[in-house]
């Protein structure tokens, strides 16, 4: 029989590529999705059509459990959150009960619907993963961060990521669940949602190309980020799922870049001079800014196996190239109508 893999977060830009790998695993693959007319679900089916659909919500302990109850998953991948760093400050409260206390929901709900109870050798049956944050070690204290580097998180959403990092392990530990975290740094597509850095610069320089822009306005662009490609890490959350042993992982490159050599790279791929057209707003810096992140995944090399396959160079250029494709053919990124 196929193993059954419950993704919450599935419209997002891991859920769909972690669905994608999965289906070409031979799983049957569940996404849990909120809303009663959620129009990235429709853009999830246009891309994967093999994926069904479970409704709940992080906020709602019983749309979980029954979820979990309907489905009857061997894994669960808990990708859902709010994961937009600066709206992290806007609407805190609601990052901590999503991002963070949505992590405890799931877990009960696995808890609950697999009969766990302290000392329960039933334990174990549902494996869990916990999508963590390089942001969990904010201003750090070590460069390159290991899966020993304390965290110093510097937004709302660090620190619910934080709170969801440990409640993860103390359930492996009180319970004997098969639980883990990823801690995965930054990783990017054609699919990454509009409003982050990598996605914003890729956009605007087909923008620009295509004459329907003339300038492109970014925060802080001294930030330095260990930038890899989403497809490769959904492998990685697949991976630390099938160990002997559940453990979790750093997931990065083990290579920095600044927002500045991000965007000398993505107008270079489209041979325009970045300096002509880019501006710089003191209003999208950060109340507290995350300065550096740079990981060192010499455990999961080792242990899993695991290697990221696509350079920074190549990563930007597809952004770019995709986006002046979606642009060309009138896509609208704004309406979340379309996906590459
Ligand atoms: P996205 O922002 O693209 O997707 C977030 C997903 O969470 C969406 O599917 C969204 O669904 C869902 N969601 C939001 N609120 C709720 C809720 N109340 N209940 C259920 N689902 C909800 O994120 P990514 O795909 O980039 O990231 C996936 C996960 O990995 C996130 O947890 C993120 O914090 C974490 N992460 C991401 C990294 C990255 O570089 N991409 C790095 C490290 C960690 P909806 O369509 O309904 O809004
Ligand atoms: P991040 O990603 O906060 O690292 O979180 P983001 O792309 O938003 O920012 C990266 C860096 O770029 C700087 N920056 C800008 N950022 C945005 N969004 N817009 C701008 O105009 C801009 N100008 C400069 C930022 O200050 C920052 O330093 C992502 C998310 O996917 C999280 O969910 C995830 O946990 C972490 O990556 C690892």
């Amino acid at each position: 029989m196929a193993r059954r893999a419950l993704i919450t977060g599935i419209t997002g830009q891991d859920g769909s590529y972690l669905a994608e790998y999965l289906l070409g695993q031979g799983y049957e693959v569940w996404g849990l999705a909120r809303g009663q007319a959620n129009p990235r679900v429709s853009r999830l089916r246009k891309l994967l059509t093999d994926v069904q659909v479970v409704r709940g919500d992080l906020l709602d302990q019983g749309s979980l459990i029954s979820a979990v109850e309907r489905v009857q998953p061997d894994e669960v991948y808990n990708l859902g959150a709010i994961s937009f760093v600066p709206m992290s400050w806007e609407q805190a409260e609601l990052t901590a009960e999503v991002t963070g206390m949505g992590v405890l929901r799931m877990l009960e709900a696995i808890r609950v619907c697999s009969g766990v109870s302290r000392g329960n050798a039933a334990s174990g049956q549902i494996r869990f993963y916990q999508a963590s944050s390089s942001e969990m070690f904010g201003q750090v204290s070590e460069t390159p961060q290991t899966e020993r580097t304390a965290f110093h998180p510097r937004s709302p959403y660090g620190v619910a990521k934080a709170y969801g990092h440990f409640l993860t392990q103390n359930y492996r530990e009180s319970y004997g669940m098969y639980a883990v975290s990823g801690i995965l740094f930054n990783h990017e597509s054609p699919r990454r949602g509009a409003e982050f850095v990598t996605r914003k610069v890729s956009l605007g320089v087909a923008r620009i190309k295509l004459g329907l822009a003339t300038e492109l306005r970014l925060g802080n662009l001294e930030a330095r980020r260990d930038w890899g490609f989403a497809g490769d890490y959904v492998r990685a959350m697949h991976l630390m799922l099938q160990a002997g042993t559940p453990e979790d992982y750093v997931i990065g490159t083990g290579r920095m870049k600044s927002v500045r050599e991000l965007v000398e790279a993505a107008f270079r791929a489209a041979s325009l001079d970045w300096e002509q057209y880019v501006v710089t707003d003191q209003a999208l810096h950060r109340p507290a800014e995350v300065d550096l992140l740079c990981a060192d995944p010499k455990k999961a090399r080792v242990q899993l196996g695991w290697e990221p396959t696509m350079p920074f160079d190549e990563l930007v250029a597809t952004m770019v190239e995709a986006d002046l494709r979606l642009l060309s053919n009138g896509g609208d990124p704004d309406q979340d109508s379309s996906w590459p």
